[in-house]
C-alpha cells in the first residue's frame, strides 16, 4: 500500500494525467526513434502534469482531497501526434496538436479549485505535453501516428526526489465520468492498488 503520510508530514505533490502501459510502451518507442539525447524520462515515469504543488503540509492536503471529492469532469480522449522540443528550456515533448475542449475546461476547473482552496497555481499558461527528455539538444518537430489515450481519472502523485532521479508514486486517483452515447454518465474509478505501473 501508498503511504499516504501523517498529518504532520509534508510531502512533495502534483496532479497529473497517467497513462497505462500501453500507451507509456507506445511513447517511449516514439522517443527512442525521434528524441536524439538528454536524459530521457523513464518510461514507468511518463506523465503530463496538470498542477506542480510543492511541498504540501497535512492541512493543505486535506483541501487538496477535498478538490478530488467533489470533482465533476469529464472522461476524453488526447491524440498524443506532435514530438517537439522546447530550446531554452532544453526539453523534449511529445503533445496534442489539438488539446480537447473537455482538458482545457477540467484545467481551468482546477486551477480554480485550487486558488479557492488556497493551493498553489501554477504560473505558467496551461500547455499539455509529456515530457521525453530533459538536457535535449534542439531537434526538428515531428508529425507522427496519434497515439491515442482515453483518459478517465486525474492522479495525485507524490515525488520523491532520490539521488538516481525522481521516483513517482501515486496516492490518489480521481475519476472523471464516462459519458456513454445517451449521454448518461457509466462507470466510475478506483483508488490505486499500489506503486505506479
Ligand atoms: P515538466 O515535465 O514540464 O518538467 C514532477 O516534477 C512534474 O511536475 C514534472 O513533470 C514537471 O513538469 C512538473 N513541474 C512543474 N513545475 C515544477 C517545478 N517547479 N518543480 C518541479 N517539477 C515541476
Amino acid at each position: 500500500m501508498p503511504d499516504k503520510g501523517s498529518d504532520g508530514e509534508t510531502q512533495r505533490l502534483f496532479l497529473a494525467l497517467w497513462p497505462g502501459a500501453a500507451v507509456r510502451g507506445a511513447v517511449a518507442h516514439l522517443a527512442r526513434r525521434l528524441v536524439p539525447d538528454g536524459r530521457r524520462v523513464p518510461t514507468q515515469n511518463l506523465h503530463i502534469t496538470l498542477a506542480f504543488l510543492g511541498d504540501v503540509t497535512g492541512d493543505a492536503r486535506s483541501r487538496m482531497l477535498a478538490i478530488g471529492a467533489n470533482l465533476t469532469g469529464s472522461a476524453f480522449a488526447l491524440e498524443l501526434d506532435r514530438i517537439g522540443c522546447w530550446p531554452r528550456r532544453r526539453i523534449s515533448w511529445i503533445a496534442p496538436s489539438q488539446t480537447p475542449a473537455t482538458l482545457t475546461r477540467l484545467n481551468r476547473k482546477l486551477r480554480e479549485q485550487l486558488r479557492t482552496a488556497c493551493l498553489p497555481v501554477p504560473k505558467r499558461r496551461f500547455v499539455p505535453h509529456m515530457t521525453l527528455a530533459r538536457g535535449s539538444a534542439p531537434h526538428a518537430f515531428h508529425n507522427v501516428t496519434p497515439v491515442v489515450w482515453s483518459i478517465d481519472r486525474i492522479t495525485v502523485v507524490r515525488s520523491y526526489l532520490d539521488p538516481g532521479g525522481a521516483r513517482y508514486e501515486i496516492l490518489y486517483e480521481w475519476p472523471l465520468q464516462r459519458v456513454n452515447t445517451k449521454g448518461w454518465p457509466s462507470g466510475g474509478g478506483r483508488m490505486p492498488s499500489g506503486n505506479v505501473e
